[in-house]
């Protein structure tokens, strides 16, 4: 790239009558001139990454930050007198719904940051994630119409559109691509489907839940859309080199499977094997079971797909087929190797009417991987455990980690400089040059301690133009941001809240230091308890706030419309991390590792990537509580809530405020069924299927134990220094180049 030829053309941008569009229009085409010149060439062997989500985020202040030129371009337009913040408005392409889109993300820039070539293929929704917005305290859902920005940073590739073909009509996936930058650019592939009005629908909408409720043809229509175009692109690329023998074709295509939602891909390869080049199926499985791998990242039974055998007919009866005859070599396979009943049962593609994907994806699968420790070793003991005794060598661990270019250095410039100060900017591409030791011994946690009061003010001053209300400048700012689901608990940090506001009512805490809760989660527009907890909150916020004994000492914030760049905000102003899942039910989680690589504590549960969090950090300087995962099997069936209430007046009081009156849900009906869901079960679930009632008075202990701990600015500054300084593990640099080494097997470019 030729940086100077790109700084020439921007300096001749004019900024004369031009909007923000405008200007965002050109800025990034003109970049997009330069980046197009260097698209590198493919290396032999590629990975590719399937994934129905991309949670990309704001591109333009990553790319001149990739292209090394954000700085010069900053200062180019500072002087024609245009602030590039502006750039602020511009919305980001939410093409995800949360971690398994935004892991697909920091991927992609991790895989490109370090040099290896690993691409994307998905889909280019017409709208992305809805936008939020609270009327009243209930989320209202807008569409997220992101194109009216235009699509600098991707090219359309009308000469490499392609067919799929459905029962009922053929759709034409047309690809657009966008450059991923680093060491080397590789490329993000989204198909967009055209062709006629009911073509068009298949790439309209992203799926705005990330569970399965409710079963939709147009799902499998969106995966097989994506699946099948990617998968037909690989095969045509092939063959043009080396004809209709497959065998080599596992030596050049790594196809990596984002959970099942790309489980389409496995059929859709044997079928064009099997039926437009007459390979065998025995001999195509092989093929296939040299090409494909496989990531879990839920274990929750909502989640899991199972497709009715009946609706994959009807639209793709040719991929029903193939799937059925794959429970067929399965079976005898299972028998062979001596399996029993029940195991087979456990791990079939086909049963009682119903494809499971999970169990087709980890048959073929040469690899099948969980996304931290605990999670692996639940896929590998529950979940999969009889796959897992006749297949070990499939199973294998990677945990999860995060790009330090966005959520460091592009959103955390003020620590980056400080760690290029104390470090050398080799830290930059080698996360775990950064040693605590030598950040202590430096001074460092001082200095971390006024960034963190700057970011904090950046942060305040966002929240306040965003939301119109202003958080307490000498706060301690606590985030839970993530989306709304029951399992993530927002409901008990509700409950905690009200027992600390309760307390300070009774006069009680006289020490506290002022905090700041900070939320920010989309609810699932069909998912009522999530919609009902964000509704309960706001309206716990409402009363807090408008307390004015409160004033100076309790505040909540519940953030509209949480999003990539709402994150970048508040990971970097956050002091403490809430991480509260019930244990076993985060796959692993990423915020967790985001707010811990930008210094906060976390207060959180032995679940997912927090154990390793803490092992990593330090328990010392972190409030892990709660149940494990063990201790919760273990009372599982004797656990009585109503027990829990009877025993403590404290908690009682907080629960009634669901059916007491103290806060109004519109007439809905909402907290009452919460309540329910809590005491009397819903949804097939016992009472407290998530055990908030049962971890509550320890988290509260723990929130209070931090509270206490902030006094000692000193002590807590050097708590978020070795957070901080000590978060290398969970670079996504670390976790790609596990990927690359054990499972993709592919080398960095030199
Ligand atoms: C499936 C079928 C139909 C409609 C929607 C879906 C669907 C969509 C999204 C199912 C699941 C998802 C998303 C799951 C997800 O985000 N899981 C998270 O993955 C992260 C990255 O590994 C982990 O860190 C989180 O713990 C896990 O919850």
């Amino acid at each position: 790239m030729n940086k100077e030829e790109l700084l020439k053309k921007l300096t001749l941008i004019s900024v004369e009558g031009k909007t923000v569009k405008d200007l965002y229009g050109e800025i990034s085409a003109a970049c997009m001139e330069e980046i197009v010149k260097t698209w590198d060439e493919k290396p032999a062997r590629n990975a590719y990454y399937l994934s129905v989500e991309f949670l990309m985020g704001r591109m333009f202040f990553n790319n001149l930050m990739e292209l090394g030129v954000l700085n010069e371009v900053r200062n180019i337009f500072a002087e024609k007198g245009f602030d590039l913040n502006r750039f602020e408005e511009v919305e980001d392409a939410a093409l995800g719904n949360g971690g398994l889109g935004r892991l697909a993300a920091c991927y992609l820039d991790s895989a490109a940051g370090t040099g290896y070539a690993l691409h994307g293929y998905g889909i280019r929704y017409r709208y992305g994630l809805f936008r939020q917005r609270f009327e009243n305290g209930f989320q209202k859902e807008e569409a997220d119409d992101w194109l009216k920005w235009g699509d600098p940073w991707s090219v359309r590739k009308e000469s490499e559109k392609r067919t799929v073909r459905f029962a009922d009509m053929d759709v034409t996936a047309v690809p657009y691509d966008m450059p991923v930058l680093g060491k080397r650019v590789n490329t993000l592939r989204l198909f967009q489907a055209e062709g006629s009005e009911r073509a068009e629908k298949i790439s309209e909408y992203l799926y705005p839940a990330d569970d399965t409720e409710e079963g939709k043809l147009l799902r499998i229509r969106q995966e097989y859309f994506f699946s099948a175009a990617a998968v037909g692109e690989r095969i045509d690329e092939y063959v043009k080199v080396y004809g209709g023998r497959f065998d080599r074709f596992p030596e050049f295509n790594v196809l990596q499977l984002n959970d099942t939602h790309a489980v389409f891909s496995v059929a859709e390869f044997l079928r064009i094997l099997t039926q437009e080049y007459k390979v065998s199926f025995g001999r195509a499985l092989q093929l296939a079971r040299k090409t494909f791998h496989y990531t879990n990242h839920t274990i929750l039974p909502e989640a899991l797909e199972c497709w009715d055998e009946e609706l994959v007919s009807r639209i793709l009866p040719e991929i029903a087929a193939i799937l059925k005859k794959l429970q067929v070599f399965a079976a005898r396979e299972w028998q062979k190797k001596g399996c029993g009943k029940s195991e087979q049962d456990e791990m079939s593609v086909l049963r009682n009417g119903r494809f499971s994907m999970a169990n087709a994806a980890v048959f073929v699968a040469e690899h099948v991987n969980g996304v931290a420790e605990i999670h692996t070793k639940i896929i590998k003991e529950r979940l999969f455990s009889a796959a897992y005794k006749y297949y070990p060598e499939k199973f294998l661990n990677v945990t999860n980690g995060v790009t330090q270019r966005r959520w460091l250095m592009l959103c955390n410039e003020e620590l980056s400089a400080l760690y290029d100060g104390i470090f050398g900017t080799g830290w930059r591409e080698d996360l775990s040059l950064l040693s605590a030791e030598n950040f202590l011994r430096a001074g460092g946690a001082e200095q971390l301690a006024k960034i963190k009061r700057a970011k904090k003010k950046q942060l305040a001053e966002y929240i306040a133009k965003s939301e119109g209300i202003t958080p307490m400048p000498d706060a301690i700012y606590v985030s839970q941001v993530k989306r709304l689901h029951e399992y993530k608990r927002q409901l008990m940090t509700a409950f905690a809240i009200l027992r600390l506001y309760y307390a300070m009512k009774a006069g009680e805490l006289a020490d506290f230091v002022p905090m700041t809760f900070i939320f920010g989660a989309k609810a699932a527009s069909g998912y009522r308890r999530a919609k009902a907890i964000i509704k309960y909150i706001n309206e716990i916020a409402f009363k807090i706030n408008s307390d004015a004994e409160m004033q100076g000492k309790l505040q909540v914030i519940f953030v509209q419309n949480y999003d990539v760049s709402y994150a970048e905000k508040i990971i970097a102003g956050s002091d403490v991390s809430l991480q509260v899942s019930t244990a076993g039910f985060e796959a692993s989680g990423t915020g967790n590792m985001k707010l811990t690589m930008n210094g906060a504590v976390t207060v959180g549960t032995m679940d997912g990537a927090n154990i390793e969090i803490a092992q990593q950090t330090g328990l010392r300087n972190n409030y892990i509580f709660g149940a494990t995962v063990e201790e919760l099997a273990r009372i599982n069936e004797s656990y009585d809530p109503s027990e829990i209430v009877g025993r403590s007046p404290e908690i009682k009081a907080v629960t009634d405020t669901l059916i007491d009156g103290t806060f109004s849900d519109g007439g809905s009906g909402d907290f009452k069924e919460l309540h329910t869901a809590l005491f009397q079960g819903a949804s097939w679930h016992k009472p407290d299927h998530y055990f908030v009632l049962y971890d509550l008075e320890q988290y509260v202990s723990a929130l209070l134990k931090m509270n206490s701990d902030y006094r000692n600015a000193g002590a807590f500054a050097r708590k978020q220094a070795e957070n901080a300084l000590n978060s290398a593990f969970f670079s996504s640099d670390r976790a790609i180049a596990t990927y690359a080494e054990k499972i993709w097997k592919i080398d960095r470019a030199q």
